[in-house]
């Protein structure tokens, strides 16, 4: 009889990974000549942080980095994603790069590589010198020409161990929720400005790609965006026309200047915002990328409405009825395989790469000292099946990158929301593996049925 598990239906040089992120993990912020960055900044303003906490103290991973890197190899992972603190680079965003900075990410690369862990880095997961912020920040163009230095600084530092560079992580966050809602630093509230930080987070990609070229000739290189396409209400013309407008902001505003097919003018038109592009950009941007890896947590439902100043995009957001991760966030596994079609089907990308996926739940449930987070297991395995709908589909699909390792610092939730598989104890650091870490462990080892 033929094997029919769950992890049968993946290639054997499909990665298997975890994600993570610098400020989010790390802690211990004035180690090594760290200079500070937007969110420490932020962090420390009133109320914009649900739990007043920072990154402080992440999940203790600067100092307990050898403990993470036992807990991956122990998982049988064959990957990690995790980001370069550009101030623990550049502590003011520009300038030689701090050897304190470098050693450390190298010393962590070579402990990974010797455990049989590729190293996957980001470049920029959203802790932005602050230095760089109070000029401008991705308000300004020289922004993205100093993050082409602190990539080139980077890239010749840990070329030789890094299996895949991200110049990006979620660039959307950046732009709309740093400068659009407020909800991320910088905290501006101002929609012409996250079009403007659109613009320049692109030319920053565009313009690290080309260093990577130069630097790291044959690693695989690209970008990680969180995109959407929200599901039509119902399959009427209309709902779908919308499901596609709807989509724009989180995809094709991002996708399409990659792909060398410039802005979707429509949606900047209906936005009447005018983008901060000079001649060459646009070339600039279209650098091709050798993946795109999708960021997925929830797909929301979109019906057509008639466009009006609240709804300008003319499409209302209705409310399904999946159950809800602790984020609010519905939990529609098939939306994943059909975000992977549509991205696949509309701008066709060499590969992609589920570079996060996870869920984040009350984890109450403790026996013996364990979490037994089966809600987060349940979440885990029915995204994993949707990866699997989509190599069936015929999809260039090559990895899937949980989020997260550990619980961490859910930026403008502090520490009240919790994705990891292993939880950290804030007091002591001491790190306990859930449920869901021996479940993942026991699935890549091919113990399940
Ligand atoms: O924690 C974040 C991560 O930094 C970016 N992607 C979404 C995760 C969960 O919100």
């Amino acid at each position: 009889m033929g094997d029919t598990s769950l992890r049968s239906a993946f290639p054997r040089d499909f990665l298997w990974a975890c994600s993570s992120s610098s400020y989010q993990g790390e802690g211990s912020l004035g180690d090594g000549g760290r200079g500070p960055s937007i969110w420490d900044e932020f962090c420390a303003r009133p109320g914009a942080i649900a739990d007043s906490s920072s990154g402080e103290f992440g999940s203790d991973s600067w100092r307990r980095w050898r403990e993470d890197v036992a807990l991956l190899a122990g998982l049988g992972v064959n990957a990690y994603r995790l980001s370069v603190a550009w101030p623990r680079i550049q502590a003011e965003g520009r300038g030689p790069g701090l050897q304190a900075g470098l050693d450390s990410y190298r010393r962590l690369c070579e402990a990974l590589l010797e455990a049989g862990i590729e190293p996957w880095i980001t470049l920029y997961h959203w802790d932005l010198p602050l230095a760089l912020g109070l000029e401008g920040g991705w308000l300004s163009r020289d922004t993205a020409k100093r993050f082409a230095d602190y990539t080139d600084i980077v890239s010749r530092s840990l070329g030789d161990l890094v299996g895949a560079w991200v110049t990006l992580n979620e660039p959307w966050c950046s732009a709309f929720l740093g400068y659009g809602t407020g909800e991320h630093a910088p905290g501006h509230r101002n929609e012409a400005e996250a079009y403007a930080a659109t613009h320049h987070l692109l030319l920053g990609h565009g313009l690290a790609m080309d260093v990577l070229r130069a630097n790291v000739p044959g690693r695989k290189a690209g970008i990680v965006i969180n995109p959407a396409k929200p599901r039509a209400a119902s399959p009427s013309p209309e709902d779908e026309a919308a499901s596609l407008r709807a989509s724009v902001e989180r995809t094709g505003l991002w996708l399409d200047p990659i792909h060398g097919r410039g802005y979707p003018e429509a949606q900047l038109a209906q936005k009447a915002v005018v983008l901060p592009v000079l001649d060459g950009d646009l070339e600039v941007i279209a650098a091709p990328v050798d993946f795109v890896g999708v960021n997925y947590y929830n797909e929301d439902i979109v019906k057509a409405v008639d466009p009006s100043p609240a709804q300008p995009g003319g499409y209302a957001y209705v409310e399904g009825r999946e159950k809800r991760t602790e984020m609010g966030w519905s939990i529609v596994p098939a939306g994943l395989t059909r975000i992977l079609g549509f991205i696949h089907g509309t701008w066709k990308p060499a590969a992609l790469y589920v570079t996060e996926n996870g869920g984040a739940f009350p984890d109450t449930r403790i026996e013996d000292g364990r979490v037994l987070d089966l809600d987060r297991i349940s979440y885990m395995e029915s995204h994993i099946e949707a990866c699997a709908r989509a190599l069936e589909a015929g999809l260039p699909l090559a990895g899937y990158f949980a989020w997260s390792l550990l619980d961490n610092f859910e930026w403008s939730w502090g520490y009240s929301r919790r994705f990891g598989l292993v939880a950290v104890d804030r007091a002591s650091g001491a790190r306990t593996p859930k449920a869901s870490y021996a479940w993942y462990r026991d699935f890549l080892a091919g113990r399940l049925p």
